[in-house]
C-alpha cells in the first residue's frame, strides 16, 4: 500500500534551494541532496556555499552595518520583525511542508510547535528590544557640578547562528530574531540535514524589505565546509550556536584566533525524577511527552527517569504499555512518533540499544526498527525504547542518545534523587513530578541545570533564561539575556 508521505512545498519544489547573499539568490557550483527521513526519496538538491561564498556572505553582512539598517531606530526595526512573524503566519502551511519534508516530524507538531514558536521568537523580541530597561548613574564630582553616565546598546556587529536539525526553524528563529532586533546583521547556517525552512525564511526576509545583506543565508555541513569557513571568519563578530557539545568544542577553537563572543546551546542527559507522592497520571503523561517528543529528539527530553521505589513498578509497567501503545508513521498519518533524522542518527541511536543490551540492560520494549511492508522500510524510523537494570556508570545512562529511549531507576530517598540527577557531565533540563510545594522548590534549586520544570516540561516563556551547564552550553539566552549577548553596552559619561 502507498502511503502518504512527505511532499515539498511549491515554491521550493524541483529547484536547488539557494543561498541569500546581499539579497541575491546563489546557486553555486557544488550542491548536496536533502533525503527525507520518511521514505529515503531526494526532496531537493540544495546549494552548498564554499568558503568563497562564506566570505561573500560576511561581507555583504558588514557592509549592511554601516548601510540603511544601520539607522533603523530599534522601532523601525522591531516593525519590520513584526512583519516577519506575520507572514511566517500567513505562509504557515509551507513552512510546516517545508519541515516536515526535511524531518518526517508530526504534521501535529510541526504546526502546533515548529513553525508557531518560529512567528513567536519574531513577536517576543521584537517587544523585549522596544521594553529594554533604560540605565543612567548619576554621581558626583569634585567640583560639585556631577556627572550623568547612561548606557547605549549597540549592535555587536555580524554575527554567525549556527542552528541544529531537530528543530530546525524553532531554534534557528530563537537567536536570528534577537539578533536581528539588537541590531546586528546575520549570516545563519541551518543544519545540512533541514535547510528548507531557513530557505523559506530568506523568502520571507525579502518579502516583507529587509534590507539586503541584513540577513544572509548559507547552506552547507560542518567542519571542512560551510560551517567551518563561517566560524573561521575573522570578520564575524559573535557565534550563537546550537548543537552537540563536541561540535561546541571544534567551534570554540576555531574561533578562538579572532576571540569571539559565543553563545552555545548544547546536548544534554536530562533527568526526570517521579515523587510517590506525584499526581500518577500526571507525571507519566508528562514523562512520556518528555521522553519521546519528536522521537526523542529534543535536547531537553528526559533520557534517565528516576522513580520513588513505592511507584517504581506501577510506573514503569504503565510507561513501558503507553510506550508500546506508541503508533510509529510518516509524518500525515496521525502517528505519534515520526522517523529519526537520518539512517546514520539511526544507526548511532541503534549503536546505544546494542551496547545496552551488551551492558547487562533489559528492554523492556522496543530495541529495533519497524517494519511498514511499504515505502517507509526506506526511512529511518525506530521503535521506542524503555531500559531498565543499568549500572549508573553505563555508557546508555551518561551519554547522550538523542533518540526516543529512556533509562529507568529507582531511588528510595530525596538526597539520593538529586544526587543521580546531579552526576552527569551536562546540566541542561530536569523535570520534578511532585505535589510536595516544600520538595518542589527544595529539589529544584538542587538541580545543576539550566531550567527545571515542576510538574511539566518544556513549557516556556521567552523571557525566561535558557541555557545549560557543565557541558551543556555557555551563557543564557531568552528574555534581556538574549539581548544582553547580541549588543555591545556602552557607557556615556556627561559632566554636567
Ligand atoms: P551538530 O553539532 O552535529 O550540528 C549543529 C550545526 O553545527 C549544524 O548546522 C552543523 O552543520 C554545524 N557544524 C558541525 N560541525 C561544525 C564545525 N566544526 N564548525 C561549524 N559548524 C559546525 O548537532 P546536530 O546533530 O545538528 O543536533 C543535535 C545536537 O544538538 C544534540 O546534541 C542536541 O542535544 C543538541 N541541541 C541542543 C539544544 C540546546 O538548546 N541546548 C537544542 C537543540 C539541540
Ligand atoms: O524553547 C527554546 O527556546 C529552545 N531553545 C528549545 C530548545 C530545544 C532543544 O532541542
Amino acid at each position: 500500500m502507498l502511503m502518504p508521505t512527505a511532499s515539498y512545498p511549491y515554491p521550493l519544489s524541483g529547484t536547488q534551494l539557494p543561498c541569500l547573499i546581499d539579497g541575491e539568490l546563489i546557486r553555486s557550483a557544488r550542491s548536496f541532496e536533502n533525503v527525507s527521513p520518511v521514505d529515503g526519496r531526494v526532496m531537493c538538491t540544495v546549494s552548498e556555499a564554499d568558503a568563497a561564498l562564506v566570505d561573500r556572505a560576511v561581507q555583504a553582512a558588514r557592509r549592511a552595518l554601516r548601510g540603511p539598517w544601520g539607522r533603523l531606530s530599534t522601532a523601525e526595526r522591531c516593525a519590520l520583525l513584526r512583519k516577519v512573524a506575520e507572514r511566517i503566519e500567513e505562509r504557515s502551511a509551507d513552512f510546516v511542508s517545508a519541515e516536515i519534508a526535511d524531518t518526517g516530524k508530526t504534521l501535529q507538531q510541526a504546526r502546533s510547535l515548529d513553525i508557531p514558536r518560529g512567528a513567536a521568537n519574531f513577536r517576543a523580541f521584537a517587544e523585549l528590544a522596544m521594553g529594554r530597561p533604560a540605565e543612567c548613574f548619576e554621581m558626583g564630582t569634585p567640583d560639585g557640578r556631577g556627572a550623568l553616565n547612561y548606557t547605549v546598546h549597540k549592535p555587536v556587529g555580524v554575527v554567525a547562528v549556527i542552528a541544529p536539525w531537530n528543530l530546525p526553524f524553532l531554534l534557528l528563529t530563537w537567536k536570528v530574531a534577537p539578533a536581528l532586533a539588537c541590531g546586528n546583521t546575520v549570516v545563519a547556517k541551518p543544519s545540512e540535514e533541514t535547510p528548507s525552512s531557513a530557505a523559506l525564511l530568506a523568502e520571507v526576509m525579502q518579502e516583507v524589505g529587509v534590507p539586503p545583506g541584513v540577513f544572509n543565508l548559507v547552506h552547507g555541513f560542518g567542519p571542512d565546509s560551510t560551517g567551518e569557513a563561517l566560524v573561521r571568519h575573522a570578520d564575524v563578530n559573535a557565534i550563537a550556536f546550537t548543537g552537540e557539545s563536541a561540535t561546541g568544542s571544534a567551534i570554540m577553537r576555531s574561533a578562538a584566533d579572532s576571540v569571539k563572543a559565543l553563545s552555545f546551546e548544547l546536548g544534554g542527559k536530562n533527568a526526570a525524577l517521579v515523587f510517590a507522592d506525584a499526581d500518577f497520571d500526571a507525571a507519566l503523561a508528562g514523562t512520556m511527552r518528555s521522553v519521546f517528543s519528536n522521537c526523542g529528539q529534543v535536547c531537553l527530553c528526559s533520557e534517565r527517569v528516576y522513580v520513588e521505589r513505592p511507584i517504581f513498578e506501577r510506573f514503569l509497567e504503565a510507561l513501558t504499555q503507553r510506550a508500546r501503545a506508541l503508533k510509529i508513521g510518516g509524518p500525515y498519518e496521525g502517528a505519534d512518533l515520526g522517523p529519526l533524522i537520518s539512517r546514520r542518527h539511526r544507526d548511532k541511536v541503534l549503536s546505544y540499544y546494542a551496547l545496552a543490551r551488551a551492558e547487562h540492560g533489559e528492554l523492556l520494549c522496543g530495541g529495533g526498527v519497524p517494519s511498514f511492508g511499504d515505502q517507509r522500510d526506506r526511512g529511518a524510523f525506530i521503535e521506542p525504547t524503555i531500559i531498565r537494570g543499568l549500572a549508573e556508570d553505563a555508557r546508555c545512562v551518561k551519554e547522550e542518545i538523542f533518540g526516543p529511549v529512556c533509562h529507568v531507576a529507582p531511588f528510595d530517598a530525596e538526597e539520593e534523587a538529586v544526587g543521580l540527577a546531579n552526576d552527569s557531565r551536562y546540566g541542561l533540563a530536569a523535570a520534578v513530578w511532585t505535589s510536595s510545594l516544600q520538595r518542589a522548590h527544595r529539589v529544584a534549586r538542587q538541580m545543576e541545570v539550566g531550567i527545571t520544570w515542576v510538574n511539566d516540561w518544556f513549557l516556556r516563556d521567552l523571557r525566561t533564561p535558557f541555557g545549560g551547564v557543565k557541558l551543556s552550553g555557555i551563557g543564557r539566552e531568552g528574555g534581556m539575556h538574549s539581548l544582553a549577548f547580541f549588543s555591545e553596552p556602552m557607557n556615556i559619561c556627561v559632566k554636567l
